[in-house]
């Protein structure tokens, strides 16, 4: 049976060298019946990811190519800017976060108790890296303190938007700081937050993660820097 399901998501993938899984998980962004378009952005990858992108033949995907390696905060940036439809959702190149979770991710924006929605990754797991959950959870913790949001996991990669306020959100990182940076601008514009539940079958380094303690260092920093920007201009009652 045809889905009755609106597609009314614009799909933002940052893509660096991920030749490993870039096939399988266009395919399942395109499965979903939200997907309205999907923007690759890939950031100057060197391993044979840019000739996967050019194979892909359906009319909802736009691939952007970033003229060198600028991080992830500049790949999420740029598909912002380009992003066409009325939510939208930040999906990585690789296979820790499914497309089947966003029905989960959309409801709340769907039935407009929410401009943002967070996944958090507590719920169901891979079971992996006892002192990167750690870190993830102290980085939360401290980014709470700034924001007054209390959120379970800032850094998730699953954050859904009205488009409206990803438009709004002038943002500046370049790296993985983008996300603290993302979550003090929202709190500083009173948008209204949910956090759902979602699956998160996390990757091994072995398997191509890049992520490392270093990243955790700088965004300690973000956190500081836009967390005093955005209780600076916190406005004192939340949108309604
Ligand atoms: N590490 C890294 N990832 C990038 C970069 N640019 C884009 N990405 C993409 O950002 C996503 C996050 O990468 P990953 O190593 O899995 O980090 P994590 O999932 O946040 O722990 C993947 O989809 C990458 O392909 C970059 O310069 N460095
Ligand atoms: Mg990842």
């Amino acid at each position: 049976m045809a889905s009755t399901i609106q597609p009314r998501l614009s799909v933002v993938m940052p893509c660096y060298n991920e030749t490993a899984t870039i096939g399988e998980i266009v395919k399942r962004v395109l499965a979903s019946p939200h997907t309205a378009e999907l923007l690759i952005i890939d950031d100057g990858s060197t391993d044979g990811t840019r000739d996967l992108l050019s194979s892909f033949d359906d009319e909802r995907v736009r691939v952007l190519l970033q003229p060198e390696n600028q991080g992830k905060g500049a790949a999420i940036r740029r598909g912002f800017r380009e992003a066409e439809a009325d939510f939208v959702i930040v999906q990585d190149a690789d296979l820790e976060y499914d497309p089947v979770d966003y029905d989960l991710m959309l409801e709340p924006l769907l039935s407009e108790a929410a401009d943002v929605v967070y996944g958090s990754r507590f719920q169901s797991r891979r079971v992996l890296y006892f002192w990167h959950s750690v870190g993830n959870r102290a980085l939360t913790l401290l980014s709470n303190m700034f924001t007054d949001l209390n959120l379970t996991d800032m850094e998730t990669c699953y954050k859904a938007f009205r488009n409206e306020v990803v438009k709004s959100l002038d943002l500046h990182e370049n790296r993985f700081g983008i996300e603290p940076e993302i979550t003090a601008k929202v709190a500083a514009g009173g948008w209204r937050v949910w956090e759902v539940g979602i699956s998160y079958s996390g990757r091994t380094y072995a398997e191509g993660k890049k992520i490392n303690w270093r990243d955790g260092v700088a965004a300690v920093r973000c956190i500081v820097k836009y967390g005093l920007e955005s209780r600076r201009s916190r406005p004192s009652h939340l949108r309604g």
